[in-house]
């Protein structure tokens, strides 16, 4: 059943029309009959759920051609029942067509029944209705509604929903929908229902249905007009101790959000629940939100900082998504990003509140120059707003979601808060209750500023990075510095030709005293900081009065998505790190300096020379690690070197092996020299209260856990048992994985000792927690040390692997192919075999997963032979096999394209 037609059927944008029907209201009625036990280690025997559906449509006003003919989506549904307006439909009445019920003749207004069986028990895909350990559950987000129903699933048809959920009292107590609870009664001997009802017309993308044994958190929050709302978080009762964290982040997300959006709560209930089979991250299903148990449980034991505020950053983008996705919604899927990227903006800017401004945009810019500017130049780049797609569960990518924020975060920069303010409140005013596009949250935008966004929006229909080239050159005797920019845009696979885009540039200059005073033509006096807008392929800028050679700080806080080239010389990098009045530029010119230095030692090893480190970085990592001024957790970002991912997305060819032997040199230098400097910040930043999630003791974490990094490079007893302590004795999950991966990752055989024993009590301890057992998977798939491919496939058979969980399969195979370069890469091949093996093997259950899987390979064109060649066929042994999904075979034919 998770088999799909590998056929390419190609939506595309041009090709929308209004829908010929609209659906009024949805009633639907759920009868869930599992097969097996629901209880804790029951089974999963088929059982068998009946859907019985009434539909009030009626031919829409507003469509492309008249007709009488309803289509509705349906898929995998057994029909058991069909009648119209009362009148049951016989096998002439109507067709089953690949996907889709086709009644050739429907009058005008009319009401439509249907009675459907289902088998959540089976659905491995985890898309519609779904076991999950003990509960059912949904994901209809983006077509997963028609596994449920026959409908109309397509994000513009908005209906009123009633639902009622029927089920066994005694092992599914708590029964829950969208909206709010309306009744509830007895269905026989044991058996109970809730009716539910959302007042609010929503796309079937947003239907959600939990049923189960829960347990609740329940809090509330009092909105900006004085109503009270219920939240509560449901999960099973085990972790009913790990909800705390995600309830106080809902409630500071809420008050935010009328803070800063004027952004109020409109049911009278919200609820979060967590389940541990799941896709995603979570599903901002209206009032019902359903989250990965990786993104809602926390406690200091088991997750880390990363963890802690990964639960505040999701928690808040689901939350944020009842107006951006849920109030005004998507036209149809092409305009994903409307909701995706304004809602990945608003929670960055949330998390920037929350914690370090400047630490969450390093973060961000990471992601988004690794894997995302990774993804805008290989062969499944695709505009914000792509214009066609075979499967739409491929294009949840980091260019709908990270691009597409950096483009909002553009027009905020472009307008300021205020003007940015008036925008969404008249996007938000003009269309509540609508299903609209990017174009018309442009025009909101436009509107309410009076700017023109013409050439902006070509930011959504162009694919690609841009690069900037800027060069500078100073007149003495005129006083004078100018700065020459230069924009372009290599091709990609939707279009070659590139047009020039509005780029904003924030830009400083720096002098030996610090910012200078600009003095450009229309610059307020006294002003050290001006956005520069790049409109055309070249242009110029020019200071006056400029009294001493500058250094431009350009491109501050990383005012666009594009890649800047300045011929920086390495003294200059210096003084930016030491005098940049913008942080995210002071740790870009940090950044820049190390890029540098290891791009040097990445050549010199090719060449086969002897590695030279350039003493300027370790007088520059020095400094910072003596510099009690500067911010904590700042100077960890600074002291880290850049990824070998990053590393690998700045190289025209991937030497994957170079790549990790330069950087482990430079790590060893860095250990070895500063030494006695990386042991005092190790004591200096030790936290001696308890644990709080809070910037200032994730500051300290961070310096003090990157010092044990450092400093398990070399091959000491005493930092090796300096780490061993750690692990025994820390109080929170931070220390005790940050001290387990240096062991593991240190190959001295004291270091590979401990490390064993280490692995073994953790396992022991944490056996019944899934979350952790997941870092335990991941802490060894990163491991870079020779034999990874062999580990991996060991810990493929233990006991606490199962293929069927995505977790367990992004922290095992996941990680070790996109995060484990050398070992996934090795000269043999055998690293691709293995990982087209559990494609393949994943495909038939899980197809949105298993094709997530591929996109290292769709990189080949970028690694010398033989690697190209020996990624290529795997990517074709793909292609070639027999019931491939559609999912993976869009992404494996892409990438040969
Ligand atoms: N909107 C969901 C993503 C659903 C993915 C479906 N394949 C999560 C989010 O972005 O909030
Ligand atoms: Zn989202």
């Amino acid at each position: 059943m998770a088999m799909r037609d590998a056929q390419a059927r190609v939506t595309r944008l041009r090709d929308y029309r209004a829908p010929d029907f609209l659906i009024d209201r949805t009633e639907l009625y759920f009868d869930l009959r599992p097969g097996g036990d629901l209880r804790p280690g029951g089974d999963l025997r088929p059982g068998r759920t009946e859907v019985r559906t009434t539909l009030s449509l009626r031919a829409n006003p507003a469509r492309a051609e008249p007709g009488s003919e309803l289509r509705l989506h349906g898929e995998g549904l057994e029909l058991l029942e069909l009648t119209l307006d009362g009148r049951a439909l016989g096998s002439g009445d109507y067709r089953l067509e690949d996907g889709e019920l086709v009644i050739p003749a429907v009058p005008e207004r009319f009401e439509l029944y249907s009675r459907v069986a289902i088998h959540p028990e089976e659905n491995t895909a985890l898309e519609g209705l779904y076991r999950s350990r003990t509960l059912y559950c949904t994901q209809c987000e983006a077509e997963g509604f028609r596994k449920i129903t026959y409908y109309l699933d397509r994000p513009d048809v908005l209906s009123e929903f009633t639902t009622t959920i029927e089920a066994d009292a005694a092992e599914c107590p708590v029964l829950l929908s969208n909206g709010n609870p309306v009744a509830e009664g007895s269905a026989g001997p044991g058996r109970h229902w809730v009716r539910w009802h959302d007042p609010f017309p929503k796309p079937a993308y947003l239907f959600a249905l939990v049923a189960g044994d829960l347990a609740c958190l329940e809090d509330s929050f009092t909105t900006c007009s004085g109503r009270r709302v219920a939240l509560r978080i449901y999960v099973e009762p085990k972790d009913l101790d790990k909800c705390d964290h995600a309830m106080a982040s809902l409630q500071n997300a809420m008050a935010w959000d009328e803070r800063v959006y004027g952004r109020e709560y409109d049911l009278d209930i919200f609820m979060i629940v967590a389940v541990d089979d799941f896709n995603m991250g979570a599903m901002e299903n209206k009032g019902l939100n359903i989250f990965n148990t990786s993104c809602v449980l926390a406690r200091p034991e088991t997750t880390t900082d990363a963890g802690f505020q990964r639960v505040e950053a999701v928690v808040a983008h689901e939350y944020f998504h009842n107006w951006s996705g849920n109030r005004v919604t998507c036209r149809d899927w092409f305009q994903l990003s409307l909701k995706e990227g304004f809602t990945v903006f608003r929670d960055s800017q949330f998390s920037a509140d929350m914690g370090s401004p400047t630490i969450k945009r390093v973060e961000d810019v990471n992601l988004l120059r690794t894997a995302q500017f990774a993804e805008d130049s290989g062969p499944t780049a695709h505009p914000v707003q792509p214009d066609a797609y075979e499967e739409i569960a491929n294009f949840y990518t980091l260019t709908i979601y990270e691009k597409g924020a950096e483009v909002v975060r553009m027009i905020h920069t472009l307008l300021g808060p205020e003007a940015f303010r008036r925008g969404s409140d008249l996007y938000f005013e003009r269309h509540d209750g609508q299903a609209v596009t990017i174009e018309d949250f442009i025009a909101a935008m436009a509107d309410a500023s009076g700017r023109d966004f013409a050439q902006f929006q070509r930011w959504y229909r162009q694919a690609g990075t841009p690069r900037v080239r800027v060069d500078g050159s100073y007149d003495a005797a005129a006083q004078r510095y100018r700065l020459k920019f230069e924009q372009n845009c290599p091709p990609t696979p939707e279009r070659a030709d590139k047009q020039p885009l509005l780029i904003p540039i924030r830009l400083g200059l720096v002098g030996t005293g610090g910012d200078l005073s600009l003095h450009v033509p229309g610059l307020a006096d006294g002003a050290t900081e001006l956005v520069f807008e790049l409109s055309a392929a070249s242009q110029t800028l020019e200071f006056e009065r400029v009294t001493e050679p500058p250094i431009p700080s350009l491109l501050r806080g990383f005012s666009a998505p594009v890649k800047l080239e300045f011929d920086y010389r390495r003294e200059d990098l210096l003084q930016l790190l030491r005098r940049d009045s913008d942080g995210f530029n002071r740790w870009e010119a940090g950044n820049r300096l190390a890029v540098g230095v290891l791009r040097e030692l990445i050549d010199a090893r090719l060449a086969g020379q002897r590695l030279r480190f350039d003493p300027a970085l370790t007088g520059a990592y020095g400094e910072l690690l003596e510099d009690q001024q500067l911010d904590t957790a700042m100077v960890a970002q600074l002291l880290s070197l850049p990824s070998e991912s990053y590393l690998s997305e700045l190289a025209e060819v991937i030497e994957v092996e170079a790549i990790h032997e330069a950087r482990q040199f430079a790590r060893r230098q860095l250990a070895e020299t500063l030494r006695p400097q990386w042991l005092a910040a190790y004591e200096r930043h030790r936290v001696a209260e308890p644990y709080r999630a809070d910037a200032a003791q994730i500051a300290h974490r961070s310096l003090r856990n990157l010092a044990l990094a450092y400093l398990l490079q070399l091959p000491d007893d005493d930092l090796i048992e300096l780490a061993w302590r750690q692990f025994e004795s820390a109080d929170n999950m931070t220390d005790v994985n940050a001290a387990l991966a240096a062991l593991l990752n240190n190959p001295a055989p004291p270091a590979q000792e401990r490390a064993r024993e280490g692995l073994q009590r953790y396992y022991e301890r944490w056996r019944d927690e899934p979350l952790v057992v997941n870092q335990w998977f991941q802490l060894q798939a990163w491991c870079p040390l020779p034999g990874g491919l062999e580990r991996v496939r060991t810990l493929m058979e233990h006991p606490a692997f199962e293929l069927r969980n995505p977790n367990k399969v992004r922290a095992l195979i996941g990680v070790f192919s996109a995060g484990n370069p050398v070992n996934f890469h090795r000269a043999d091949g055998a690293g691709y075999d293995f990982l087209v093996a559990q494609v393949l093997a994943l495909d038939g259950l899980n197809p949105q997963v298993a094709a997530r899987l591929l996109v290292p390979l769709t990189r080949w064109r970028k690694y010398p032979e033989p690697r190209a060649g020996q990624m290529r066929d795997a990517l074709q042994t793909v292609t070639a096999a027999p019931g491939l999904s559609r999912d993976s075979h869009e992404i494996a034919a892409k990438a040969l394209r």
